[in-house]
């Protein structure tokens, strides 16, 4: 097929009701990647005969390498369709093909399509129904133009599923047809569904159920009804929390407003009965998947073939006797045809009989005979059979062929192309740019409003109408890097095969002529033969030159959405950052002019000079403007308004540190790291205190993409990595304490001690965990409780982190000087920030009442949260008093107190604070955060103030030792008192998620026991002899996890790794064998068994930190010495 030529790609830009912009979005290894191959060959971008097999978009060789999609790419392809009307009907149907599709139901769509015929690509017959009969004068074309993202299926790129769904209107989601259902189906289920992306099915790898499980067609039948049933499982859980969120939104709203009133007698209860009917009534038919609905396709993209069951039905119409139309809607489900009467009967119809479904019948069974012919039981006459009752013509040199597949794909690439029936469910089924942008708009613009408000200003009107002659406004969801040579202006103009024929042309002739003179010896013509060479030759090398001068240069593109105006090179635009609020128009904006427009062709761009609303698109100049995302905006709107959604993205976790092999090279490291920031949603780069270049990625193979980028395109030097550092939390619980043995005390050598004297040491009188501590000057003496927190009240803190942060953000906005007040007591200014306050502490109430009597009522004496101001360590005052009012029973503000000498109880109140910070950021065992840790301070006493403290500079040098003091006393105190609890390691864990078969389950379970996991479930899935299996597995020991078990099964099972939460390491990192059975067992220092220790000496070594060893002090009695 030849390749669709670009003019013909951007003329269909404008026309905006024959654009769809859609998504390919699955599991892993659910065939993407695979199923783009083959729409790509009908657009003659790859050659047919590799459809499935070069993953074309899988441009990047890592990508190659490991069959995995790493980053998401797009392509525009060009669709015809020829739509076989009745003579009279050819004015309606153009005039139907105008309209934009309709919104709502899906099955509105279904587009009276009864005598219709399709054909694909540039416009050959197509015989996937039909028999050839249209004639050219009853057919009207229409094109179409389809962007399509591939999307990466791998949990670590979750972020470019967020990219890529936010710029479409439509996606077709994969689900495989031998795993079904697995866990990221259901996350892009739920990201499309978040962002109104009109979803449909594709259940691929049909051909898995022929040839590896050998189901029958009633087996295959039954089974894809179960996996149909999930699917719809998943969408209905959306619906319902949908509807109950609005119920519930909706009757805080009517409650609202009754209280506005003065208070209505109460309901009468018959409101909230209503209210429960309406969650039953509402309509939610038009979310499932049904084959009669046409929003189910059955495919096999590794054999090209896919089909629609109302293909089936256009053709056994006729054959049967029925309305097109009726037999579409029982061509899947409980309906049978009578082989007496020849009509179609329901189940009841059946009295007994056993005769097989319609889809079994007429569809499944046709398929499942060419498979058997083919490849299952190889039969060349049979084969010539079939294909002659199937109508198709297939070349005798093609059936002769020994390649097995190769025929099953020249016969399916006839019966049902892939590409022909995928192309034309998503131009039926999905919405064009107009009709989506209608229902997606309000929904962007007002997230929380149930009936968003009627557009008022114009860009809201130019978005919701997709108004090409509006203001710009378009989102710019990730910018992509791409070679330097790959743009327009810089590549080398490729020749099509007319221009190099005609080129060679007059090359020859030149040549002829040169030669013909030197022949003849004439005068005066300057053409030589030699100079005719060598002039190539210069021009040759002058291309090269000009290539390696552009190779290894990156440029940034902006990977965009168009919503409403017409963007051109050269206009003015405002790019308005993540952070940019419309209540504050002057921050996080500013001007770019567009510098260049790209349609987006794979690996390939297309230069344009604009583009027009609807549409999804390249933009250039925006380096330096645009981090990661943005909006762009018309410069002639004032305001704007941010577009940037919430991602997908999971918490980066693995955390390596990088530096240059060459120490000269820094600056490309840094102008590296730079570049992969920008050019990757996901990852987080950071120069920590210590000076060194950190990158967070969200699992292993992101972390190897990541460095494979740095490495050979944005650095492009020998970098070395670290060991991923992984991040561990300390806590202690309410254990028998371990006798502190001396590296325990190493631990805390920190701790103050003076002449033998303990300044920092354990109350003698107070309960466990409580601190007397005295600075080193005595000028400050305080005692500190500490005391791990309750469960309920640790998980409602980390659960609530989110919240807690902005509250206290807010908060210390506001506040000028908030240190040593309670920060959920002090006034607060605004009214969401009391509301926000007044809900943290209604839900604090109980969760600290319940702790027991030491906690009752203490929520509102919380004077930090910690470590970072906002973690889940608590420091409670309980002192008695509010220690920022009280200011030491005098109402001097901090000026004067510093004058007139003496330190005041308040003077300390920072300091204590920073003290705690500083505990909780870094706790005792390795200096990793505390978790779950509080701290009341009992007591804080100032010895001799006024005496040692005098006025002036003095005064105040003194003030800052003595403050500088409390902080470190305050913080070993912390880290002691933390000690006379039993100490325990966090580890963090990733949830693990497995697919596998039966015969290498045990080899599964013996790697995930070996790396210290645990099983948390296991399901067969039933009818297939594939297991699903759900596993904790420590961060720490998860490194090389997935190559080890691919490897292990040899390739059997992949895991999928998701950060999930810290889990408690329930082992003392400081236990040692007491008993004579452990010391026998362990030795003395039990440090082959302690895993705690292990891992708390691996972070201390890393970070410099005491590590208590031993060390072999006889070491020749160990040694074998050889005799000789
Ligand atoms: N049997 C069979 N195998 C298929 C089919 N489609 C794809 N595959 C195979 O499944 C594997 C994964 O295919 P990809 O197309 O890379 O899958 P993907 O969904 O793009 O994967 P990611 O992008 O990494 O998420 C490849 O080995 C394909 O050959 C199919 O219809 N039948
Ligand atoms: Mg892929």
């Amino acid at each position: 097929m030849p390749s669709i030529p670009e003019a013909e790609l951007i003329r269909l830009q404008a026309n905006q009701a024959h654009v769809r912009n859609i998504c390919i979005l699955a599991h892993v290894d659910h065939g993407k990647t695979t199923l783009s191959d083959s729409l790509l060959a009908s657009n003659g971008i790859i050659s047919s005969k590799l459809a499935g097999k070069v993953r074309f978009l899988d441009s990047r060789a890592d990508e190659q390498e490991r069959g995995i999609t790493m980053e998401s790419s797009a392509i525009s392809l060009y669709f015809k369709i020829r739509r076989r009307v009745a003579a009279a009907s050819i004015a309606a149907a153009a005039a139907k093909a105008s309209a934009a599709v309709p919104s709502g139901n899906v099955m509105d769509q279904s587009n009276d399509t009864t005598a219709t015929t399709t054909t694909a690509g540039t416009g050959t017959e197509d015989s996937a129904a039909n028999s050839g009969t249209s004639t050219p004068a009853e057919t009207v074309a229409e094109e179409y133009l389809i962007n399509l993202i591939d999307s990466p299926g791998h949990v670590d790129f979750s972020g470019e599923v967020s990219t890529a769904s936010r710029l479409c209107d439509g996606a077709l989601v994969l689900v495989d047809a031998v795993e079904g259902v697995c866990t990221q189906t259901h996350t892009v289920l739920r990201q499309a569904w978040k962002e109104s992306v009109r979803p449909v099915l594709v259940i691929n790898k049909i051909d898995r159920l022929i040839t590896e499980l050998q189901f029958t067609p009633l087996e295959a039948y039954i089974h894809l009804n179960k996996i149909l049933e999930q699917v719809n499982a998943v969408m209905g859980t959306f619906f319902s929390e949908n509807v109950l969120e609005e119920d519930y939104r909706k009757k805080a709203e009517k409650k609202k407003e009754q209280e506005g009133k003065g208070g209505k007698e109460g309901s009468t209860g018959l409101e909230d009965m209503f209210s429960d009917w309406h969650v039953e009534t509402q309509d939610d038919s038009h979310i499932y998947f049904h084959p009669s609905q046409g929003n189910v396709i059955f495919a096999s993209a590794i054999d090209g073939w896919a089909f629609r069951v109302d293909q089936f039905a256009a053709i056994y119409a006729q054959k049967l006797g029925m309305k097109e139309a009726v037999l579409r809607k029982c061509l899947w489900g409980d309906f049978y045809l009578d082989p007496k009467t020849k009509r179609v009967i329901g189940y009841k119809g059946l009295k007994g009989r056993a005769l097989k479904p319609l889809a079994i019948h007429l569809v499944l069974d046709n398929v499942w005979k060419v498979y058997d012919v083919v490849v299952v039981n190889p039969d060349k006459e049979m084969t010539e059979k079939v294909v002659k009752s199937l109508n198709l013509k297939v070349l005798p040199r093609d059936m002769r062929s020994k390649d097995t597949r190769a025929v099953l794909t020249t016969i399916f690439s006839q019966w049902l192309p892939l590409s022909t029936c995928v192309l034309l469910a998503v131009v039926e089924q999905l919405p064009s740019p107009a009709a989506a942008q209608k229902i997606r708009m309000p929904k962007m613009l007002h997230p929380f409003e149930t009936t968003p408000p009627e557009p008022t200003e114009d860009w809201e009107k130019g978005m919701i109408n997709c108004d090409p002659t509006s203001g710009v406004v378009a989102y710019v969801s990730k910018m992509v890097s791409v070679p330097l040579d790959v743009l327009p202006k810089n590549k080398r103009k490729t020749l099509s095969a007319e221009e190099m024929r005609q080129r060679g042309r007059v090359q020859r002739e030149q040549l002829v002529a040169a030669a013909k003179s030197a022949e003849l010896g004439e005068v005066g013509v300057h053409l030589d033969v030699d100079e005719v060479v060598a002039n190539r030759l210069q021009k040759e090398a002058e291309d090269k030159a000009a290539a390696e001068e552009l190779e290894g240069k990156e440029a940034l593109i902006g990977f965009s959405r168009i919503y409403s105006g017409t963007v051109r090179v050269g206009q003015r635009l405002k790019v308005l950052g993540p952070k940019y609020d419309p209540a504050n128009p002057t921050q996080h904006c500013s001007e770019v002019t567009v510098d260049s427009l790209f349609m987006i062709m794979g690996r390939d761009l297309i230069g344009l000079d604009q583009v027009p609303a609807g549409n999804v698109f390249g933009i250039g100049g925006l380096e330096g403007h645009v981090l990661k995302y943005g909006t762009l905006w018309s410069a002639e709107w004032e305001g704007g308004q941010n577009l940037v959604g919430k991602g997908l993205e999971t918490a980066p976790i693995v955390r390596v540190a990088l530096e240059p092999e060459d120490p000269s090279q820094m600056a490309q490291l840094v102008r590296g790291l730079q570049l992969l920031n920008q050019a990757d949603p996901s990852v987080q780069v950071l120069t920590q205190e210590t000076g060194e270049h950190v990158i967070l990625t969200s699992g292993e193979v992101h972390l190897q993409r990541c460095m494979a980028d740095l490495r050979e395109r944005f650095a492009r030097i020998e970098i070395s990595m670290s060991e991923p550092i992984v991040p561990f939390r300390e806590t202690a619980v309410d254990a028998p304490a371990q006798i502190v043995t001396s590296s325990a005390m190493a631990v805390n050598e920190a701790q103050g001690r003076d002449q033998g004297e303990k300044l920092i040491a354990k109350s003698e009188t107070g309960a466990r965990g409580t601190i007397v501590a005295t600075t080193a000057n005595r000028h400050v003496r305080f005692v500190v409780r500490t005391v791990p927190i309750p469960e309920d009240l640790k998980k409602y803190l980390l659960d609530h982190a989110e919240q807690i942060q902005t509250y206290v953000e807010d908060k210390s906005r506001n506040a000028k000087n908030n240190s040593g007040a309670a920060v959920l007591t002090e006034e607060v200014e605004t009214g969401e920030q009391a509301k926000a306050q007044k809900k943290l502490l209604d839900e604090l109430t109980p969760l600290f009442a319940q702790a027991g009597e030491d906690w009752k009522g203490r929520e509102k004496d919380i004077l930090a949260f910690g470590p970072r101001r906002v973690g889940p360590n608590l420091l409670i005052n309980q002192l008695g008093f509010d220690f920022s009012r009280n200011r030491n029973n005098s109402s001097a503000d901090s000026e004067e107190s510093n004058s007139n000498g003496g330190i005041t109880v308040q003077d300390m109140a920072e300091s204590i604070q920073t003290g705690f910070q500083i505990a909780t950021n870094g706790g005792p065992l390795c200096s990793e955060p505390m978790l779950g840790m509080a701290f009341f301070l009992q007591e804080i006493e100032i010895l001799d103030s006024s005496q040692e403290v005098g006025g002036g500079s003095e005064g105040r040098s003194k003030m800052a030792v003595s403050s500088g003091q409390v902080i470190t006393s305050m913080r070993d105190a912390c880290r002691l008192g933390f000690l006379e609890w039993s100490p325990r390691l966090m580890l963090a864990m990733y949830s693990c998620d497995i697919q596998t078969t039966a015969e290498v389950l045990g080899k599964v379970y013996a790697v995930i026991a070996r790396r210290k996991g645990k099983i948390l479930h296991e399901e067969m899935k039933e009818g297939t002899p594939f297991f699903s299996i759900q596993a904790l597995l420590p961060v720490v020991e998860s490194f090389g996890f997935s190559d080890d078990i691919r490897k292990r099964t040899s390739g059997a099972a992949s895991p999928q790794l998701i950060f999930s939460h810290f889990e408690v390491l329930d082992m003392d990192p400081f236990w040692v064998p007491n008993t004579v059975e452990e010391l026998e067992d362990l030795g003395e220092k039990a440090d082959r068994e302690n895993i705690a220790k292990k891992y708390m000496d691996v972070v201390r070594k890393r970070k410099g930190l005491f590590v208590e060893q031993k060390i072999v002090e006889h070491a020749e009695k160990q040694r074998t010495l050889r005799k000789n």
